[in-house]
């Protein structure tokens, strides 16, 4: 068993209980989580590591959406607009994929450990990230991603993404969890929903989509209009949307754990369907930022009780992959939440909900989690503990102490 003992343990639980020098003992999993003075009388004959002034314990960020295999972008791609962004990812992606070495998603996920995040929810295209996440010290829940509409094409797409989800599935480690991605409603043929979501499912993995991101998007799975309607007849001989964005989310009835990426063009009938599925929304403050110039109206999410998680998405649509950056501008765009309400909403959405997101037993501080920890330092000392998680957002850039599955990484 090891005990740390911080200046401030937020415990991200039920009832967002913060901790003033408190302590967590673990080994794998959290074994008691209290006082300093409450843990040495239960345990007097453990060593406690003292993690110092200002110091603040709490569980490891939950990346629940991230694209490593674009990587390599940095000013290549197009943003501003949903069409040119795609139709530069058209253009550079072959360039880009190539640049992303195994090398540079290892730097990638050392750099995102040093960063905070515990865990990743890893959509992978084509399989190129499999060593590097597999060989990584973080959680990843791996997302082989199903994609493409042409229906001459199906049975070689659904061959391939088979392929990619059994070389995951090869890979047994702790912390590591195959899992099946359907790129979005516009992008994947019925067919492919249906049979990866059986496959799902049938093995119990967890699923995440993307969903009504653009408004582009929206118009063309309404409507049939709009910038989409060039683009499929160009690359796809494609006049129609195959799949409306109700009978998409209809399709995935008893699949969990679930998540939705973006979801910024759902309507109210949309969201509440996929509170009705139980799922989660995966929030990508920036990515929405730079391709769309749009942001997630959160008051409709807080209004309907529908959890999200935060995401920052792939360096494809974001300058960090550090999700304490992610926070930061989660934290100012939504400028209608009151800033230190809102900072305490992020860190639950940063923790727990991703792990909901991604079915995970983390995200949490509270006996028999899984011991994933980080440990912070605060440049000075917080007084009032309403002002904790903001200044956490604020001040944060790298972490101090990492534990992941009771092991310090
Ligand atoms: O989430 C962003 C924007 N929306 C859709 N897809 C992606 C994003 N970042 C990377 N992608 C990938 C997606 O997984 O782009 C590829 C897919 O494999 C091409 S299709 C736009
Ligand atoms: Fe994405």
């Amino acid at each position: 068993m090891k005990i740390l003992k911080a200046s401030w343990v937020i415990s991200c639980d039920e009832n967002n209980t913060i901790i003033k020098d408190g302590a967590v003992a673990f080994d794998k999993k959290i074994i008691a989580v209290a006082t300093e003075d409450f843990i040495k009388e239960k345990y007097p004959d453990s060593k406690i590591e003292d993690l110092g002034e200002n110091s603040v314990l709490m569980p490891g960020l939950i990346n629940s959406h991230i694209h490593l295999e674009f990587s390599s972008n940095t000013t290549t791609l197009k943003y501003g607009n949903f069409m040119s962004w795609l139709n530069s990812v058209i253009t550079s992606r072959e360039k880009l994929v190539k640049n992303a070495t195994k090398e540079l998603i290892k730097e990638k996920l050392e750099f995102i450990k040093r960063s905070g995040t515990t865990t990743i929810g890893a959509i992978s295209s084509y399989s190129f990230d499999l060593e590097p996440c597999f060989n990584s010290d973080l959680n990843v829940v791996y997302f082989s991603e199903v994609i493409g509409s042409k229906p001459d094409m199906i049975d070689s797409l659904f061959d391939d993404f088979k392929e990619r989800l059994k070389s995951a599935k090869e890979k047994k480690r702790e912390g590591f969890f195959p899992s099946i991605a359907i790129h979005s409603p516009y992008s994947v043929h019925p067919f492919l929903i249906r049979e990866s979501l059986k496959i799902a499912k049938d093995e119990k993995m967890a699923v995440s989509t993307h969903f009504l991101e653009s408004p582009e998007e929206f118009d063309w799975l309404h409507k049939d209009e709009g910038g989409f309607v060039e683009f499929f007849k160009n690359f796809l001989g494609q006049e129609k949307a195959v799949t409306k964005p109700m009978e998409f989310l209809n399709q995935f009835e008893g699949v969990k754990p679930l998540s939705f990426t973006h979801c910024v063009e759902a309507s109210k009938s949309d969201l509440e369907k996929i509170k009705d599925l139980d799922a989660v929304i995966n929030h990508c403050p920036t990515s929405n930022r730079v391709l769309n110039n749009s942001r997630l109206k959160i008051q409709n999410l807080l209004d309907l009780d529908i959890p999200f998680a935060i995401g920052t998405d792939g360096l494809s649509s974001n300058n960090s992959l550090s999700m304490f950056d992610e926070l930061r501008n989660a934290l100012m765009i939504h400028t209608e939440q009151n800033v230190v309400a809102f900072a305490k909403l992020l860190i639950l959405a940063a923790t727990k909900n991703g792990a909901k997101a991604l079915g995970l037993n983390k995200g949490i501080l509270e006996k028999n989690a899984d011991a994933d920890l980080i440990a912070i330092s605060l440049p000075d000392e917080v007084e009032d503990e309403e002002d904790l998680c903001l200044n956490i957002i604020l001040h944060t850039k790298e972490v101090n102490k990492t534990v992941i599955g009771g092991n310090y990484v």
